[in-house]
């Protein structure tokens, strides 16, 4: 059989495109199937398996509540003011994301930080984080070191409404990191209210 140049070149062309097309596709689903760090567990509107709302939370600035499961080093339940966050070291970082054509600024205390602050007895491995939505994710504490994302208080310097994704709004510094595009959306919950913590299974 002859195989001309043309043949051959054709041939590395397919091999190469081959080639990228998995390491692309794998790059893209390595984040969730090794080890899913981030797993939604409930979408808006499922109203099954919803979070107790707190009715302390309506109190004036009481924003964040922390849930401590038995022996997961956290007291069973500590509800957090905005001063409370505030007063935690700030972090600050301008990162493009989803939301927002510009990049933007974001600020508050490392998710890590606040988890440290109302359990010192840090024992907790998984997370279930939830919004005023009932949207609602579990979160393996090795995502939250791996993608340090924040608490943000602040966007732009300003405090956020409920309608602008505040109060709370969980951000990372997206930028820093090379992955792929929204691949981490799910981690960017706003108008958190609430962290279960939980013990390793
Ligand atoms: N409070 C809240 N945060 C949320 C969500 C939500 O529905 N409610 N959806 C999450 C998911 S799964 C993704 S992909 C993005 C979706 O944002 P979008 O609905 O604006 O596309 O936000 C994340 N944060
Ligand atoms: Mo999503």
């Amino acid at each position: 059989m002859k195989f001309g140049k043309s043949g051959v070149l054709g041939l590395l062309t397919l091999l190469l495109l081959i080639g990228l097309g998995i390491f692309f596709s794998k790059n893209y689903f390595r984040l969730f199937s090794d080890d899913p760090m981030i797993v939604i567990t409930n979408q808006v509107g499922d109203t099954a398996n919803m979070g107790r709302a707190s009715p302390k939370l309506n109190e004036q600035g009481m924003l964040l509540e922390v849930l401590g499961s038995k022996d997961s080093g956290c007291p069973p339940d500590t509800v957090l003011n905005e001063q409370q966050l505030l007063n935690l070291p700030q972090q600050t970082f301008k990162t493009s994301h989803t939301w927002s054509k510009e990049p933007q600024t974001f600020s508050g205390p490392l998710l890590e930080d606040v988890l440290k602050y109302v359990c010192p007895d840090k024992k907790f491995i998984k997370l279930h984080l939830r919004a005023l939505d009932g949207y609602a994710i579990d979160l393996n504490f090795p995502a939250v070191q791996k993608y340090r994302p924040i608490v943000a208080l602040t966007v732009n310097g300003e405090g956020m409404k409920i309608r602008d994704k505040g109060h709370l709004w969980v951000m990372a510094p997206l930028d820093d990191f090379n992955i792929p595009e929204r691949s981490l959306d799910e981690l960017l919950i706003w108008q958190l209210n609430q962290i279960s913590v939980n013990l390793t299974e």
